[in-house]
């Protein structure tokens, strides 16, 4: 495991070429450790053609060993004048990370391709028997990363944490050189494919550090709350390197309680307590402990919630007692500001603070793994979450490497999230269609997904069909492998006007609880006119105020999460004047301004 994995670019499919770390499905927590943030201005040159990534016979320059491969990321000088090196990270522009490039640069607006970005730093201060990782929280779509000219590996999927142990190649004391080849293009093959309806943010769009462990540190833990009667409390502490026999004590100071553990042959340290102390986690009351784990070399604090989260026929239970979700659809877009991805906390919480002020004990993250800020600012302000990953619309059911694809972003992203009380769902999917393969893809990834986690729910957004005119039903073999029975509608907008959610009504035959994970309509803010003219707020508003009192009267209903908070960019929306590249169903502006909806639903949130 000390040993930086070089991995075999030329003989391996490109399903593989994930970070060592991943692959082995093993998490590397950074979150509550103290790290050296590279964030900050990073070197960027745009290379369409990618002339820095292959030669003119388009063999990759990384793959070669002659002296003609003039890959940029070997961050090369000129040392006499008759050097030909066509490229210079010194005198080329500079970006914030994290961010997207789209929004930074007005000549990248709609650019989707390759950048390479270049940062130098200096190693850490540390100790000759430390470790270093090197830690990304998201880079989009594909990276390909090179420290001193050397390729750590590649990494794809836009939405999950990848990282290296680069202790061996970094050079200590000294200036090391960081490249990598950023590439956002659609693939039919990738997850996601070529059409979504939300725009292609590039770039290195999380925060990029650097962890400095002892020789033998702790990797993760892994914690659950049994039953919420006999508040058993069962985990799992991992290190690195895996040495058995190697004691690890975890202590929650509030609760005065100290477990002594011991690792296994592979590293692991089970433990379990029981407590009748433990105040569960609920949105009223998102109590929090704070846990220490140690080691003879090690500690790490953290601070963790306990609660349940299961069904009972139509009944979604927390804490064995029934709960309504009353949530919202967001994507990872700042609604101030000039758009563009999350890249701070402040930005992540301001998407909270409105969905609080809507009403909302949930939000649906759509339709992708959002940041780990998004998902513990929410923990602490008592909002759960639906958690997805970018397995969206049609995608190339078939083939094996976007089935790797897609189960390992899922797993980049349960693990990454596993101790979080506030996710209680884990989503499969959005709105696919129905078909054996792509059944078979989902059934296989349910299975996965349940072997990494049992403590919580799987659902998928599904679509509604209708029996007849004014049946409205959920039939679909995948309604039978999720725990929750989710589908989207858009009775009103895309489906008849309004008036049509007079005249429906559900029939929904599976002996699950029911969510809305979709419906609305757009509207742009501040245009105004008769509740029959669409675009207006009003137009709007009187869609909510027929939607919901047609979804009330679901049996099971257990939830809902209308689409959306905010306006949000998309190339799809191009309607001049009302669009202009934004999907305008947010219930705020893409400025944060609230349209007359939030105030129907708001109030309906109030007596739920
Ligand atoms: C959907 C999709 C969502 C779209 C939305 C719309 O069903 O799940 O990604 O943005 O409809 O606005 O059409």
């Amino acid at each position: 495991m000390k040993k930086l994995k070089i991995l075999l670019l030329l003989v391996l499919p490109l399903s593989f070429f994930i970070s060592a770390g991943a692959s082995e499905k093993e998490n590397l927590a950074v979150y509550f450790r103290d790290t050296i943030s590279l964030d900050g201005d990073w070197k960027y040159i745009v290379d369409p053609y990618e002339n820095g990534y292959q030669d003119y016979r388009q063999v990759p320059f990384d793959e070669m060993d002659q002296p003609w491969a003039v890959g940029y990321y070997g961050d090369k000088k000129m040392h006499s004048p008759g050097d030909l090196i066509e490229y210079n990270f010194d005198k080329s522009p500079s970006i914030m990370v994290p961010g997207d490039w789209n929004t930074q640069d007005p000549r990248l607006y709609y650019y989707e391709g390759s950048i390479w970005y270049r940062k130098k730093f200096r190693s850490p201060e540390m100790r000759d028997s430390d470790r270093v990782f090197l830690y990304f929280g998201a880079v989009n779509y594909r990276a390909d990363v090179y420290l001193n000219a050397r390729k750590l590996g590649v990494h794809i999927g836009g939405f999950t944490p990848f990282w290296f142990e680069i202790t061996d190649l970094l050079k200590k004391g000294e200036e090391n050189s960081l490249v990598l080849k950023v590439d956002n293009k659609r693939l039919k093959e990738g997850v996601p494919t070529l059409n979504t309806d939300w725009w292609n943010y590039g770039g290195i769009t999380r925060s990029v550090e650097l962890l400095v462990v002892q020789n033998e540190f702790i990797r993760d833990y892994q914690i659950r709350l049994e039953s919420a009667n006999g508040k058993k409390v069962s985990g799992k502490v991992f290190l690195d390197p895996a040495e058995e026999g190697e004691p690890v004590m975890i202590s929650f100071p509030e609760l005065k309680i100290d477990v002594e553990a011991m690792t296994d042959g592979q590293g692991v340290a089970p433990f379990s307590f029981t407590t009748d102390k433990l105040e569960l986690w609920s949105p009223e009351d998102p109590k929090l402990y704070r846990i220490v784990i140690s080691t003879q070399y090690d500690t790490i604090i953290d601070s963790v919630g306990f609660r349940t989260i299961a069904v009972q026929g139509k009944q979604l239970l927390l804490n064995d007692k029934p709960i309504f979700l009353k949530g919202i659809s967001v994507h990872e877009e700042n609604a101030t500001e000039g758009g563009g991805r999350v890249n701070s906390p402040e930005k992540a919480r301001q998407l909270l603070v409105w969905a609080k002020e809507l009403g909302c004990n949930f939000v649906r993250l759509a339709h992708y793994p959002h940041n780990e800020d998004m998902v513990r600012i929410a923990e602490k302000m008592g909002i759960m979450v639906w958690s997805e990953v970018p397995v969206y619309w049609t995608i190339d059911w078939e083939n094996e490497s976007t089935y790797a694809n897609a189960e390992n972003q899922l797993e980049e992203n349960i693990l990454r999230d596993r101790n979080r009380a506030n996710i209680i769902i884990w989503s499969l999917s959005n709105e696919t269609p129905i078909n054996p393969k792509r059944t078979e893809f989902l059934r296989k990834l349910a299975v996965r997904a349940r072997a990494l986690d049992d403590t919580r729910l799987l659902s998928a957004a599904m679509e509604k069909h209708y029996r007849n005119d004014s049946v409205a039903v959920v039939e679909d073999p995948l309604a039978e492998i999720v725990d929750i029975v989710a589908f989207n509608e858009y009775i009103g907008w895309y489906d008849g006007l309004p008036e049509k959610c007079d005249r429906i009504s559900w029939q929904i035959d599976y002996n699950k609880p029911v969510f809305v994970s979709e419906f609305g309509g757009g509207a742009r803010y501040g245009y105004h006119g008769e509740a029959n003219q669409r675009w207006t707020e009003e137009f709007q508003a009187d869609l909510y105020r027929k939607s919901l009192p047609m979804l009330d009267q679901i049996d099971g209903l257990c939830g809902m999460s209308p689409w959306i908070l905010a306006d949000f960019r998309s190339p799809r929306r191009n309607l001049a004047g009302i669009q202009d590249d934004f999907n305008r169903k947010g219930l705020l502006s893409e400025k944060g301004e609230k349209k007359e909806a939030f105030y129907v639903l708001k109030e309906y949130y109030k007596d739920k």
